[in-house]
């Protein structure tokens, strides 16, 4: 009989990393230059909520440290499985390197090298029986498609977008069932003109007035490009599971004044509308009238609608790190603007970089989103960014990240074992310490495992567990019964 908190039993205890802040070797084996390779890292330290990096003109003369060599798991991927094998993980998510595919973006032929590489990647995973979850673009693409057509600004993007998902999908669709389009598509709301999405729409060479209009823009080419994903996965193999990937921050009002509470709704709306049309296929209706209401001429047709309508996600994958909380702003609209309407909720703590610490909210966030969606849900990023201490002996105390995963995970189970909410899998950040994708550093650590590596990319590269990883070890080992 199962006892009152039971987890499924196929459930996918996991972790999840991103190619570009762990692979390095960018520019091994034919690889092309990507957006992420041209990101400038350490400029902006220690950003307080949200990350604010810049994208060069060019590769940075002198290597970008530590980008260009993330943690060099391009190499030592086969030892990093082995521990990550010994930590228990069912389930792996990491996302392909699309210039290790398409160097340039625009090709007719693959990088044979590059799917080599990937191949060889997940059959060493599931010699460990671990699952391979695959994010196709994680905040990156060719940065030629950026120089050479203007990025998502373009419809063109459409087209060499499904070149790349096709050849990926048939290459190694008869190994991996879990997939997903664009991680954390978003946060080009939130981060406006420095999301990397964003710049990959050419977004900087706009006056800022056209931001907004190009930030939709983009965003209605990158859904009309998952919905076809969506159709080609079920006509090559009707097993194949495609999921969008929404980052999850729940939005509460800071009092229960009516304006504050619409003004977290429409927040919540405005920023997960995303999540919305992957889901259900459909634009709402509030956003087709603000677009109007503001002339932002979007570029949609009759045919998008139809495409977007008949492939919705079968999954809906979403990070969860944190929530915010905002008051009115009198707007009309009641648009979201993190700057003007971000509180402090005195009710949470927060982490070295001022990102607030809520358990419950994951349970809410799953609640809103499964009665509005009804889709199956995959937590695919949760974690804990903190400036971990390696001690003499090899040891790190991270004593703050075990509580930070125990509280999260007893919420989550609630959402799973008294709501009801299907939950596919849970895959904390990163499990392994890799480059921060919001400040280029690697001083903010998410991993159960240490490695010694500085922001420069100096060290010895060495791998230590910390204390969190005999925690998670045993949480998997009983089903998350023991916390
Ligand atoms: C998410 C991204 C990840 C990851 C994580 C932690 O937004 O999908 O790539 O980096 O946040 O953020 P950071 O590395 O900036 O601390």
């Amino acid at each position: 009989m199962r006892t009152e908190y039971q987890m499924p039993d196929d459930f996918l205890w996991g972790v999840a990393v991103a190619a570009h802040q762990l692979e390095g070797a960018w520019d091994i084996d034919g690889k092309g230059v990507s957006i992420a390779d041209v990101m400038l890292a350490g400029e902006n330290k220690k950003i307080q909520t949200g990350g604010r990096r810049v994208v060069t003109d060019d590769v940075l003369p002198n290597g970008n440290y530590p980008n260009h060599r993330g943690i060099d798991f391009y190499h030592t991927y086969p030892k990093d499985f082995k521990l990550l094998a010994e930590l228990g993980i069912k389930a792996f998510r990491t996302s392909i390197a699309w210039t290790r595919i398409f160097p340039n973006g625009d090709e007719s032929e693959p990088n044979e090298a590059g799917l080599k590489f990937y191949d060889d990647m997940i059959d060493d995973m599931l010699r460990h029986e671990i699952e391979p979850v695959l994010t196709m673009s994680h905040f990156e693409m060719p940065y030629h498609l950026v120089k050479t057509y203007g990025g998502w600004r373009n419809r063109k993007l459409i087209d060499f977008w499904l070149n790349f998902a096709e050849v990926v999908l048939r290459r190694y669709g008869d190994r991996v069932t879990y997939w997903m389009t664009f991680n954390e598509i978003n946060n080009q709301m939130a981060w406006q003109d420095s999301h990397p999405m964003l710049q990959n729409s050419g977004l900087k060479d706009y006056p800022s007035d056209q931001a907004e209009r190009l930030m939709y823009q983009a965003s209605h080419y990158e859904l009309v490009a998952s919905a076809l994903t969506t159709k080609l996965a079920h006509e090559i193999n009707t097993e194949l599971q495609i999921g969008c990937m929404i980052a999850f921050n729940p939005v509460y009002p800071a009092t229960s004044k009516p304006e504050d509470i619409m003004m977290a709704e429409r927040a919540m709306q405005n920023r997960y509308y995303w999540g919305e049309v992957h889901a259900t296929g459909k634009y709402p209706n509030w956003l087709l009238s603000y677009w109007q209401h503001k002339d932002l001429a979007i570029d949609y047709t009759d045919e998008d609608l139809t495409i977007i309508a008949e492939y919705p996600v079968d999954f809906v994958g979403f990070s969860y790190y944190m929530s915010w909380t905002v008051t009115d702003t009198g707007d009309e609209w009641l648009f979201y603007d993190e700057e003007k309407n971000h509180g402090d909720n005195p009710y949470l703590q927060k982490s070295d970089w001022g990102w607030q610490i809520d358990p419950v909210g994951v349970r809410y966030a799953m609640n809103w989103m499964w009665d509005r969606w009804h889709k199956p849900m995959f937590i695919v990023e949760n974690g804990f960014g903190a400036y971990d201490q390696l001690q003499t002996d090899g040891s790190v105390h991270d004593d703050y990240r075990i509580a930070y995963f125990r509280d999260h995970i007893k919420a989550m189970k609630k959402a799973v074992v008294l709501d009801k909410i299907p939950l596919i899998g849970y895959c904390p950040w990163s499990g392994i310490d890799i480059v921060s994708a919001s400040t280029g550093e690697m001083a903010k650590r998410y991993g159960f495992i240490y490695v010694d590596l500085d922001d420069l990319g100096h060290g010895t590269g060495m791998r230590y567990r910390k204390d969190s990883f005999a925690w998670y070890q045993q949480v998997i080992q009983s089903n998350g019964a023991v916390l």
